[in-house]
């Protein structure tokens, strides 16, 4: 039998390039996430929502949009899962955008400083406002994780611990290294981060994730999944439609997540990035997709 199951929502879509993702916690619970996680066998409380937050342009601050709603956001995640966590449960938290996973390390690590996290998503997300012109957070919580230079001072100060993160308690899978910027490649490579792409993940799911949690510390394990990573034309779900023909299936995220999920380190999940009307034709999808996390957080014996 696993621990209980805590979920948190982060209805944010303030570091998006456009609204939809606040949108995902909602219509994931309309979905029945809650009774299927608990037809799962699992013991769930449903802890609400951190700040809505529907995505508009910030003129003041064309390369750092929204930074204060998006720290807010990523600090209300933080309390959530600290509570969570006190409760000795486990952690389910939707987004929202790829920083949720910025505020669940904080508290797994304010509770566990040898907390590890996998890292799902088909962007090493090492980008800082200095870097990128498009002044979108999404694609920016690693750097801020790590203390990258260039970071914007309020999200990195924003988590207990500086730096949040450290190259040797992270493992990144499903990176597509054409979608990175060349600073995120220099970064990568001068910080030697471990990292698998997105056509390994596709090939043989289970075994890049099997390779990487042999990288990770024996402290808590903390496992986020950027809904990029899949190919667009195989599971619409993802803000970013440009994974097409590419990456991982649904199926073979499915496997990816579901052994993670069952590395006795686990304790944790996010989900970034999932903007529900991408399935507006295809609606059948987030059912799939709700189907791939009940089973992969199901209780076992
Ligand atoms: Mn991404």
């Amino acid at each position: 039998m696993r621990r209980d199951l805590v979920v948190v929502g982060a209805p944010s879509s303030a570091g998006s390039y456009a609204p939809g993702q606040e949108a995902a916690p909602g219509v994931l619970r309309e979905l029945g996430l809650i009774d299927r996680l608990r037809a799962a066998g699992r013991r769930v409380r449903d802890a609400g929502d951190g700040p809505l937050h529907v995505w508009a342009p910030d003129p003041q601050h064309p390369r750092a949009q929204n930074l204060d709603a998006v720290v807010r956001s990523v600090r209300a995640v933080a309390d959530h899962v600290a509570g969570a966590l006190e409760e000795d449960a486990d952690v389910l938290v939707i987004g929202g955008n790829c920083t949720v996973a910025l505020g669940l390390m904080s508290a797994l690590t304010a509770h566990e400083p040898d907390a590890g996290l996998l890292y799902l998503d088909r962007h090493f997300d090492l980008n800082t406002p200095a870097s990128t012109r498009e002044g979108a957070f999404d694609w920016m919580g690693l750097a801020h994780g790590l203390d990258l230079p260039g970071a914007a001072e309020p999200l990195t100060a924003a988590f207990g611990r500086r730096p949040l993160l450290t190259p040797d308690r992270l493992h990144l899978l499903g990176i597509d290294p054409e979608a990175a910027t060349s600073w995120e490649r220099e970064q990568a490579e001068r910080l030697g981060l471990r990292w698998g792409s997105n056509t390994d993940l596709a090939e043989a799911p289970g075994a890049e994730v099997t390779r990487a949690l042999g990288t990770l510390p024996p402290g808590p394990l903390a496992v986020h999944l950027d809904v990029d990573v899949l190919d667009f034309t195989d599971a619409p779900l993802a803000e970013s439609t440009d994974g097409r023909n590419v990456g991982p299936t649904l199926d073979a995220v499915s496997e990816a997540l579901d052994t993670a999920c069952r590395d006795p380190r686990f304790r944790a999940l996010s989900i970034g990035e999932l903007n529900p009307s991408r399935a507006a034709g295809y609606p059948a999808v987030l059912d799939r997709f709700l189907a791939s996390v009940q089973h992969a957080l199901r209780a076992t014996p």
